[in-house]
């Protein structure tokens, strides 16, 4: 899957390009030339060619936006606009974001950096940008009706302030917030720290994105806007597995993950392998001594969490949401469980009459990984990816930390897949199979129920999973 791309296309793919149409030559003549991009590649970090240096970080599937200096003030140009994103190969979502994409570029400077952005809207509302997270002067906070005027379409405001304190921080719109988020608009933002800094490690790979959520019908192509928990597209940085990058390491890198989460609910986010320390939140680095080995971080509503790990462990390691219906995509049928149900002599019987007749997920779903059902166009299948060994059966909020020792400093190329060492797969016994020992009953201890049923009743589980919308 990931072959099938080019993962690192390198700065080359960034093409500039005026902003055309509503917004007049002249009025943008002082503004630095917005850049865009249209691709959903996983773009080379932007290594700084002024200003004070820092290790940039790598968005995934994202870039980063480039700056102009002017006078010691480093200036960006964001444009808010409707955007084609293609959510994962062969799958596009019509959303809103910033310079052709969604999510907008990571806009990275230093700590002490004095930052102006003009922020050009042609979206057919108005807009504003709130930095989550700054410290700033109050008017630059980007609240719409309560610290400015909303950005009208065709218009361009100027937001100043200077970068205060090292950390991950993110910034999305501040107006009609409900269907801007739910259309894609938002982006990362990371201030390095000016020097060594005694809670931020220099790490040797930095990766960084965001958790976010569309509701968007099989076979349409506009998210639904007003939907609050019946997301069916769990999604980093508006890409969907198996159509998220890996993250490429090499063995016992320090390796730092930046999460932002604008979704509507908590993602408890699991890394396979490695142990890692939460060293920094949306309030900054934290200190050292409230830092606690994990192996799943939950990142609630609107925060931002950061990892770090050495990858000290050769291989694929699933990086993925815990919570297993993020990690599946939209699904168009009602699929009740059917788990136990043996079909074999109705299907018999219907497929008389209908020969392409079949019933999903008598013995679980994973079946639905393999087979080719007939999907509208545009729909991303619920769970894909052709792993080594079959189908990942995944979807959504997955993707892998890919640890290689042969990897180059600064080469994020995918490796391929990992080629275990002989004897370290796990197979299939074809031994003999001893008789299970089971133990004696020890029952009898439990405290006496009052109102017994009248009968006993097996309970069958029934997966929630009515509707098929997670
Ligand atoms: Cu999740």
């Amino acid at each position: 899957m990931t072959n099938r791309r080019n993962f690192l296309t390198g700065a080359g793919a960034i093409t500039g390009a005026v902003v055309a149409a509503s917004v007049s030559k002249v009025a943008m003549a002082a503004l630095p030339e917005p850049v865009l991009q249209t691709k959903p590649d996983t773009m080379a970090p932007l290594v700084p060619n002024s200003g004070r240096p820092y290790n940039p970080v790598v968005t995934l599937n994202g870039w980063t936006l480039p700056w102009r200096m002017n006078n010691g003030v480093k200036e960006f140009h964001l444009v808010a606009e409707p955007v084609v994103r293609e959510m994962s190969p062969g799958f596009k979502a019509h959303l809103w974001g910033y310079n052709g994409q969604s999510p907008g570029p990571t806009i990275e400077v230093v700590e002490g950096d004095r930052v102006r952005i003009f922020v050009t809207n042609k979206l057919p509302e108005h807009t504003s940008v709130h930095w989550h997270g700054q410290r700033l002067p109050n008017g630059m906070d980007g609240v719409t009706g309560l610290t400015q005027k909303g950005i009208d379409p065709g218009k361009t405001f100027v937001y100043e302030f200077v970068a205060r304190r090292p950390g991950t921080f993110m910034y999305h719109p501040h107006a009609d917030e409900m269907v801007q988020m739910a259309m894609g608009m938002m982006g990362f933002w990371i201030t390095h720290p000016k020097a060594k800094h005694p809670l931020i490690d220099e790490v040797d790979r930095d990766f960084v994105f965001l958790l976010n959520a569309y509701d968007i019908d099989p076979g349409a192509y506009t998210p639904k806007i007003m939907t609050m928990l019946e997301f069916n597209l769990w999604s980093w940085n508006s890409r969907v597995f198996p159509g998220i990058d890996p993250l490429v390491v090499r063995k016992n890198d320090k390796v730092r993950i930046r999460m932002g989460n604008l979704t509507m609910t908590n993602h408890p986010i699991h890394l396979h392998g490695h142990e890692f320390l939460v060293t920094g939140t949306d309030g900054g680095p934290t200190p050292k001594s409230t830092r606690w080995y994990e192996v799943t971080t939950d990142v609630a509503v609107g925060q931002m969490r950061q990892i770090e790990f050495v990858a000290d462990e050769e291989g694929d390691w699933a990086f993925h949401c815990h919570k297993s219906h993020h990690t599946m995509n939209a699904m168009g049928h009602d699929v009740p469980t059917m788990i136990g149900v043996d079909h074999r002599k109705v299907v018999r019987d219907i497929a008389n009459l209908i020969p392409d007749y079949m019933v999903m997920g008598e013995r679980g779903m994973a079946d639905m990984g393999e087979m080719e059902m007939p999907l509208p166009d545009n729909t991303e299948r619920m769970m894909s990816g052709a792993g080594p060994f079959g189908t990942v059966e995944m979807g959504g909020m997955f993707s892998m930390v890919k640890v290689r020792k042969d990897q180059k400093p600064g080469d994020y190329k995918d490796p391929g897949w990992y080629k275990h060492p002989a004897g370290e797969v796990a197979y299939e016994w074809t031994g003999a199979m001893p008789n299970p020992a089971r133990f004696a009953a020890e029952g009898g201890q439990t405290m006496p129920v009052q109102n017994m049923p009248a009968k006993e009743v097996e309970v069958q589980v029934r997966k929630p999973m009515g509707r098929m919308k997670h």
